[in-house]
């Protein structure tokens, strides 16, 4: 006997009391009427009571699809480019569709990409890894030798490049959170603590610097300071359970967690040891915060606090009145996520929203908040606070301290105009 024939043949409804309402900009009143269509009211729905093909025949077989793909009526769940941003696809970046995923893990296929000289196809087998500098043992290693070396250890963390949200500086630019705040993901690597590497090569008491080198025609090089090496940074080879990616760096790419993700060097072949930093181009012209006063902010590694209400957003529309689930994600390069508020009438009004699932340091948070939507025009908002007590600020909180001369770590509150048809806009408030 199945579950339902136990309770006597009845079609299961949402329990719709448990759900919390926030109430719309002003509105007091409940909208009713839910999601399901009671079966006495309607007109037989076709898709209820007459078999349909794929109810009828048999589907592919286990032999179709060696490597799955998602369902074909998936197809928009695609990264995105901005093709003025760049002059060439090469040296470019695309964005991932976080308007059209959930939880927490961003599936390998959409994980955004940034490289400066495109992404090289490097074969396995002729990859070299090696240590030198100020170390008393410099070493080289294959893949084979990262894959046998004792202290292989997995980690959930976000890589969030510099530049996301950049176009924003100087007023709502991008309509859709995938081009406002898709230079993120987040998934779980596979490899070894860079300490473990570092310490078998025997780091010299004047090594306070590691140089990591990329291996494709634009040779990324940035400088890390010893202490964050020795922390947390990682030399990795899997992402969510399998080989990286061509696009992030295959073979072996280096994993600086909380920190701008231009240091997370890609196809890493060298990893340098040095009493002091590089200043090389992604750390002097690139990656550098330009104030209004002409000074530049340097050095400026660690991605503060952020949140991005994800739906309703300009990609994903409210379709429905009534229950909806307002969802986002929040994340901090400092720690663990605390708190995330959210607001539907442009601030006025703050409510805490849910965080669900893991909630891990230095990786993305997922957040939700059930609302009840009556038609009205809403300015959605959210924004995070980490365990160090930081709190997001607005944009113009932000440009008040930094001018808009900017390009990285604009982490300010995003705002969604939603209108009464549901459609939504890229918008600011001040
Ligand atoms: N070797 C190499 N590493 C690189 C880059 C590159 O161009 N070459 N781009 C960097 C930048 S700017 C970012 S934001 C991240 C992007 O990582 P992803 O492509 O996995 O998203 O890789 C970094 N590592
Ligand atoms: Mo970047």
């Amino acid at each position: 006997m199945s579950n339902h024939e136990k309770k006597g043949g009845q079609v299961p409804q949402p329990d719709l009391s448990r759900r919390r309402f926030l109430g719309a900009a002003g509105a007091g009143a409940a909208v009713a009427a839910s999601g399901g269509v009671a079966f006495a009211q309607g007109k037989p729905d076709p898709l209820i009571t007459e078999i349909q093909d794929w109810n009828r025949y048999l589907g592919d077989s286990v032999a179709a699809h060696p490597y799955g793909k998602p369902s074909k009526f998936e197809a928009h769940v695609v990264r995105r480019d901005v093709e003025w941003l760049t002059a060439s696809r090469e040296s470019s970046i695309n964005f991932t569709p976080i308007h059209a995923l959930d939880g927490i893990i961003t599936p390998n296929g959409v994980c955004f990409e940034r490289h400066h000289g495109g992404a090289p196809e490097i074969d396995p087998s002729k990859h070299r890894l090696m240590i030198n500098g100020l170390v008393d043992k410099p070493l080289v290693f294959t893949m084979e030798d990262l894959k046998r070396f004792p202290g292989r250890t997995n980690k959930i963390f976000f890589l969030e490049c510099a530049a996301n949200g950049g176009m924003e500086w100087k007023g709502a630019q991008l309509n859709g959170c995938q081009f406002t705040h898709g230079m993120i993901h987040n998934v779980m690597y596979t490899g070894i603590p860079l300490k473990v590497l570092l310490d078998e090569a025997g780091v010299k008491t004047n090594g306070k610097w590691v140089m990591p080198e990329g291996a494709d025609s634009a040779a990324m090089t940035r400088s890390i300071p010893i202490e964050k090496a020795m922390k947390d940074c990682m030399v990795v080879w899997a992402m969510n359970g399998e080989a990286l990616r061509q696009e992030q760096g295959y073979p072996l790419r280096i994993v600086v967690p909380g920190w701008e993700g231009n240091m997370w060097v890609k196809w890493l072949r060298r990893l340098e040891v040095g009493d002091q930093p590089w200043h090389h181009r992604e750390e002097t012209s690139k990656y550098t915060d330009l104030l209004a006063d002409g000074r530049a902010r340097r050095f400026t590694w660690i991605m503060d606090a952020k949140s991005i209400v994800t739906n309703p957003s300009p990609q994903a529309p409210l379709k429905s009145k009534g229950p909806n689930v307002l969802s986002g994600l929040a994340w901090s390069g400092r720690g663990t996520i605390t708190r995330v508020d959210v607001t539907i009438d442009g601030g006025k009004n703050w409510v805490a929203a849910r965080l669900d699932g893991p909630v891990l340091p230095l990786s993305l948070t997922r957040f939700y908040a059930d609302i009840e939507w009556d038609g009205r025009e809403m300015l959605i908002q959210s924004r995070a606070m980490d365990d160090t007590g930081y709190l997001q600020p607005t944009k113009d909180e932000l440009r008040k301290v930094r001018g808009v001369n900017s390009i990285y770590h604009n982490n300010g509150i995003q705002t969604w105009l939603v209108r009464a048809n549901g459609e939504t806009e890229n918008v600011e408030i001040s």
